[in-house]
Formats: structure tokens, C-alpha cells, sequence
């Protein structure tokens, strides 16, 4: 059997902690190597090795890559919507880089798995906003989308050309507690039941019936991992595959928080994020990941509103 050893690059992140304890969890601590330009996030600490890594330096990426024997490598380190509008330039570039960089290193290598996640943001406007098929027009609005569109046609080229065995899934907005979101449009699912235990009003920067695909992060390791478990064969998408958890707006949200704290309450306060979130679809079909590796969702609306409230402090 091959002894896997892992590199998680962004293992800071918000679901870089998640992924990296669940990879540590399944290879062993010791084989699973956390990287991040920013310092270890605490939840990591005495759970396994940690490196300090810049992403977009191509050479001490490819050192570690050597003097590690690293196997797989999950790319998660990126700029996210919202912050992208802010600095387009640099949100191409990390984006951009960064996977440029780790497919190269995979294919001199020969890392045997690759992960990098692409996004509903690759969908804008004129995509079916109910859903929204695999394939479909994509036309993507904001530099986040562009990149991951983009990055999700070179795994295809990697994987087509070379061979590299890149695999990749179109996450929704991803909801957790562990960790904090990063600048992305869907982050107000997040912010909002920090708001509710702490007994407050939430201020909404979206408008209360925007719906947004979103998914609970316990679901999305576990797609994850499903995926990069999955036999090669039953892989037929080598773009990025779809990924649906649930749909809901902020009003839907805020009335099932208020099913456990009674006088919670959002208002709303709309800003530049509206027009992102405006651009997506509102709910995704994933029928072909159902039907290549047999992913299903878990949570619901109800479940993950339970357990959010359970376990945010
Ligand atoms: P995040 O912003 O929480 O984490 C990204 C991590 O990358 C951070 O810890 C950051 O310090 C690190 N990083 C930034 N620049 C780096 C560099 N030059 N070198 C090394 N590390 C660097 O993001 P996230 O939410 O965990 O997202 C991870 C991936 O999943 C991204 O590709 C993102 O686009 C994708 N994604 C996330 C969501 C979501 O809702 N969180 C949804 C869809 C797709
Ligand atoms: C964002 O809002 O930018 C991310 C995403 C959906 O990619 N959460």
C-alpha cells in the first residue's frame, strides 16, 4: 500500500482547519502537513507538523514538495469574491499562481492526487438561477469567478495533457464554526449566529430574499474526501464538479434561528456584496456527482441551524 503524505496549502483557512484535522484523521497526523502564509491557526496546534509557506514562491513550494515526499497536495490558499472586487490584480494573480505553481510541481513530481476547489462564482448572470445544470452558459462577473473558471480549464489541461490527477468541486457558500470565513459574499450565514448567541441584532449586508446555494462544512469534507477517494474512473468531470448542499435567503435563516432564540432579528443593509450575490444562481443541480461517485448531501436548513447554534460559543 502507498504511504500517503499530504500537503495542505491555506491549512489556515477557513476550511483548511477543517480539512487538514479531517486528513489527519484518516492518513495520521504525522503525514499530513500543514502550510499557510499566515501563522497556524490555534484548533492546529499539537495536532500535527506545520510549515510556513508562501504559495505564490514557486521554488520553496517545490522544496518542501522534495524534502517531504509529498503524495497529494490540497490547494486551498485563494482570494475569495468579496475581497477580489476590492484588489482584482491581486486576486488573479494569487488565484492564478497558485494553481499554476502546484500543477507544475504535480506533474515533475509525480503527485499521484490534487485538490483545488472552484465555486458557484464561476456562474453569473445569465446562468439558470434555478438548479444550475453542470453544464450551462458560464459567464462569470466578478474576478473571483473569471479565476476559478480559468483555474478549472487548467486541471482539465493538466489532467488531459499530463495526466495530473486533478480533481475539483464548485463549493457553495460553506457554513462552520470552527473557523472563520475570508472574505467571501456568502460569509453573512456565517456572521449571523455569532450574532445570535451573543444576543444581538444581526445587520444583514445582503437583502432579506436573496437565496444563495450554501452547504454545512461537515458535508463538504466529507465530499471532499469522498471524491478524492473515489476510484479514477468513475471521474468523469476533470473541469469542476457541482456541488449542492441547500438554498435559503437571509429572512429564511433568520426565521429559523428564531425557532430556538425567539426575539433574535436581522435588518438589512444591503452593500456592494448585493450585486455578487445577485449574480449567482440560487440553487444547484450536482445530479452528475450523485451519479459519478454517488455524492449525497446531509444537511438541511433545520439540521445545520441546530447544530451551528449547538456549537457556536
Ligand atoms: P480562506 O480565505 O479562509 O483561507 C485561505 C487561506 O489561504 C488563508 O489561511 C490564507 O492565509 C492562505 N493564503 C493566502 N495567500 C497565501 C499564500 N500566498 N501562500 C499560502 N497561503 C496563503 O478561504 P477558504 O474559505 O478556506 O477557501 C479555501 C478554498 O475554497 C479557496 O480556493 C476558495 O475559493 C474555495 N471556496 C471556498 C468557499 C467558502 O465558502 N469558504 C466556497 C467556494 C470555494
Ligand atoms: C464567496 O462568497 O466568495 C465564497 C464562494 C461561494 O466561493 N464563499
Amino acid at each position: 500500500m502507498i504511504k500517503e503524505k499530504i500537503l495542505v496549502i491555506g491549512a489556515s483557512g477557513q476550511i483548511g482547519v477543517e480539512l487538514t484535522l479531517a486528513l489527519r484523521k484518516i492518513y495520521g497526523n504525522s503525514n499530513v502537513i500543514a502550510s499557510d502564509l499566515r501563522e497556524q491557526n490555534p484548533l492546529l496546534e499539537g495536532t500535527g507538523p506545520y510549515v510556513s509557506l508562501d504559495v505564490m514562491n514557486k521554488e520553496m513550494l517545490h522544496v518542501q514538495v522534495i524534502r517531504q515526499g509529498i503524495t497529494q497536495i490540497y490547494l486551498l490558499a485563494a482570494i475569495l469574491s468579496a475581497t477580489g472586487e476590492k484588489n482584482p490584480n491581486l486576486a488573479w494573480s494569487l488565484n492564478m499562481a497558485s494553481l499554476l505553481h502546484v500543477l507544475d510541481i504535480a506533474k515533475e513530481e509525480n503527485i499521484r492526487k490534487v485538490y483545488w476547489p472552484s465555486s458557484i462564482a464561476v456562474f453569473g448572470p445569465t446562468s439558470p438561477k434555478k438548479n444550475c445544470p453542470q453544464q450551462t452558459i458560464i459567464e462569470p462577473s466578478t474576478v473571483y469567478g473569471i479565476s476559478k473558471y480559468a483555474g478549472e480549464f487548467w486541471c482539465n489541461y493538466y489532467f488531459n495533457r499530463y495526466g495530473v490527477d486533478v480533481r475539483s468541486l464548485r463549493y457553495p457558500g460553506l457554513i462552520s464554526y470552527k473557523s472563520q470565513p475570508g472574505g467571501g459574499t456568502t460569509d453573512y450565514a456565517v456572521e449571523i449566529f455569532q450574532a445570535a448567541k451573543d444576543g444581538e441584532q444581526y445587520e444583514c449586508f445582503l437583502k432579506e430574499n436573496t437565496y444563495l446555494p450554501m452547504m454545512y462544512m461537515d458535508d463538504a469534507i466529507r465530499a471532499t474526501v469522498e471524491l478524492m477517494e473515489a476510484d479514477a474512473s468513475k471521474i468523469t468531470i476533470r473541469t469542476s464538479y457541482n456541488l449542492s448542499g441547500m438554498s435559503f435567503s437571509p429572512k429564511e435563516i433568520t426565521q429559523e434561528i428564531q425557532k430556538h432564540i425567539i426575539d433574535f432579528d436581522t435588518m438589512y443593509k444591503p452593500d456592494s456584496r448585493q450585486a455578487i450575490a445577485d449574480s449567482w444562481p440560487q440553487s444547484i443541480d450536482d445530479s452528475v456527482a450523485q451519479k459519478d461517485w454517488g455524492w449525497k448531501t446531509k444537511y438541511d436548513l433545520a439540521a445545520m441551524t441546530k447544530d451551528m447554534l449547538h456549537n457556536v460559543t
